[in-house]
C-alpha cells in the first residue's frame, strides 16, 4: 500500500494529571496505523486571557471531568480531520478553528482543540519516522537551560510564600545533561538545609516538584539555595531567576499588590526587585506585574536590564506579544500551547517572539501527564530555555529524560544553550 499520510481516525478519551484531575488524551491513526498520542496539560495560576478548557461541571470529578470535550473531539472533530494530510497541521488547526468558531474557543474547548493538534504533529512525525523536535525544525540542535523550580509558594503551595517559583538556572554547565547533574546536586542540599532549618515538614513538595517549606518572607528561599549552591561549589555555574506570578498578588479594588502583607505601588515593586538583584544574581524574572499593566512592564524591562517574561501577561497569543513588543513590555515569551489552543498558533507566537529580538522559554503547566512533548517543542524552537519544574517526579522527569535522549541522539551536533539562553543562536 502506498502511504498517503492521511488521518483516518482519532479518538479522545478522559485521563486524570499529576494532581488528579481530569483532562483529554487524543490517540490518532494515519493511514490505518495509530501514530500520535497527546495529552493536553492544564493551569492552576492561569492568566485571565488564556483560552477556555471546556469542564463538565456536573457532579463526576467534582465539576471536573472533561466528557463534553472528549465528545466534541470525538463526534465533532474527528468526522472533519478523517481524510486530510497529517503532515498539514496549519490546514488542520486552522480547520479545527473555523470548526469552533469563537475568539476563546469556547465552543468545543482548547483542550478538546489542543488535544487533536499536539496528536497531529505527533502522529505526523512518527509516520513519517524522524522525532518530533526534527519534523518541527530540521535545524533543531540546541539543549535548553532548564530553569528548575526548586522552591515552590503562591497558588502552586500550601505555604504563606507570595512568590510562586524560585529558580535556579545552571547557565555554566558545559551540556545539559551536566546541566541536569548540578540541579539534582543541589536540589539534594536544599532538602538537607531546609530539613535542619525548618524540621521534616519543610521536605513536602508542591505541584511541580520544588519543596514547600513553612516559609514567609521572600528572601528566605534565596537564603538556602545560595547556601546549597555554595555548598556544592558551583557558585559560578548558577544565576537565578523567579515567576512572581504578579496577577495572583495584585488587587484590583485598590491597585496596589500585597506582598508580605504590605500594600506596594508598581514602583515599589520595581524596587524590591532592583533590591533583590543588588543581593543576588538574578537574570530572568517571570511576570513581576499584573497581567494588565502593559506600561508598567515596559518600564520595568527599562530599568531591570535583565530577562523579563510574559506568561499571564502575554498568554502565548500574538496579539498581546504584539502589543508587548510595540511597548517594549518584557523581552521574553512564556510559551504555553494550551493557553492558546492550537499548536500552528503558539508556533506564530515563538516566531514573532525571535523576529523581534524576545526569547522563549517553553514552558509546563503546574497540571502535567507524562507526556514530555515539550521536551521536543524547546529543541524544535531551537529555544534555549525550559521551565518544568523540579527534577523530581514522573511528570517533570519525562521532561528532562526526554531531553536527556535527544541530547544523546544529536551526539555532536548538540550544543547547549548555556549563558545564551535568551538569543541562543
Ligand atoms: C506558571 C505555571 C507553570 P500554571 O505560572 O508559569 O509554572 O503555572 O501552569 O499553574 O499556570
Ligand atoms: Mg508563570
Amino acid at each position: 500500500m502506498v502511504e498517503q499520510l492521511k488521518i483516518t481516525r482519532a479518538k479522545a478519551r478522559e485521563i486524570i494529571d499529576c494532581r488528579g484531575t481530569p483532562t483529554v488524551q487524543v490517540d490518532m491513526w494515519v493511514d490505518g496505523m495509530l501514530r500520535g498520542r497527546a495529552d493536553v496539560p492544564c493551569g492552576r495560576s492561569t492568566g485571565a486571557y488564556e483560552a477556555y478548557e471546556l469542564r463538565d461541571g456536573d457532579s463526576r470529578y467534582n465539576g471536573l471531568g472533561v466528557r463534553k470535550a472528549v465528545r466534541n473531539v470525538n463526534e465533532i472533530i474527528a468526522g472533519e480531520i478523517v481524510g486530510i494530510k497529517v503532515t498539514e497541521q496549519r490546514k488542520i488547526d486552522e480547520l479545527l478553528i473555523s470548526l469552533d468558531g469563537t475568539k476563546q474557543k469556547t465552543k468545543l474547548g482548547a483542550n478538546a482543540i489542543l488535544g487533536v493538534s499536539l496528536a497531529a504533529v505527533k502522529a505526523a512525525s512518527a509516520s513519517l519516522g524522524i522525532p518530533i523536535y526534527q519534523y518541527i525544525n530540521t535545524n533543531a540542535c540546541i539543549l535548553p537551560v532548564p530553569m528548575m523550580n526548586l522552591i515552590n509558594g503562591g497558588k502552586l503551595a500550601s505555604n504563606d510564600l507570595d512568590f510562586q517559583e524560585f529558580i535556579i538556572m545552571p547557565v555554566g554547565a558545559e551540556s545539559f545533561s551536566q546541566a541536569l547533574q548540578i540541579t539534582v546536586e543541589i536540589n539534594t542540599i536544599v532538602g538537607k538545609l531546609l530539613l535542619e532549618k525548618y524540621g521534616k515538614m519543610a521536605l513536602n513538595v508542591g505541584d511541580e516538584g520544588g519543596y514547600v517549606p513553612p516559609m514567609t518572607k521572600i528572601r528566605e528561599p534565596f537564603e538556602v539555595l545560595t547556601q546549597a549552591v555554595a555548598e556544592v561549589g558551583w557558585e559560578d555555574k548558577i544565576v537565578y531567576a523567579l515567576d512572581v506570578a504578579a496577577t495572583h498578588l495584585y488587587d484590583k479594588k485598590t491597585g496596589m499588590y500585597i506582598i508580605e502583607g504590605e500594600q506596594l505601588t508598581t514602583d515599589d515593586m520595581i524596587g524590591l526587585y532592583k533590591d533583590l538583584m543588588s543581593t543576588y544574581s538574578i537574570a530572568s524574572i517571570e511576570d513581576p506585574l499584573q497581567e494588565d499593566d502593559f506600561e508598567g512592564f515596559a518600564r520595568l524591562t527599562k530599568e531591570l536590564d535583565i530577562q523579563i517574561v510574559g506568561d499571564d501577561l502575554f498568554v502565548t497569543h500574538t496579539e498581546r506579544l504584539n502589543k508587548g513588543i510595540e511597548m517594549g513590555a518584557a523581552n521574553a515569551l512564556l510559551w504555553k500551547y494550551n493557553q492558546v489552543g492550537t499548536f500552528s498558533e503558539a508556533l506564530d507566537a515563538a516566531w514573532l517572539a525571535f523576529r523581534s529580538g524576545y526569547g522563549v522559554v517553553v514552558s509546563e503547566r503546574s497540571g502535567e501527564t507524562e507526556d514530555s512533548m515539550i521536551a521536543d517543542c524547546v529543541v524544535g524552537l531551537n529555544a534555549g530555555q525550559i521551565k518544568t519544574g523540579a527534577p523530581v517526579r514522573s511528570e517533570r522527569t519525562s521532561k528532562y529524560n526526554q531531553l536527556l535522549r535527544i541530547e544523546d541522539e544529536l551526539g555532536s551536533s548538540a550544543r547547549y544553550a548555556g549563558r545564551k539562553f535568551r538569543q541562543p543562536f
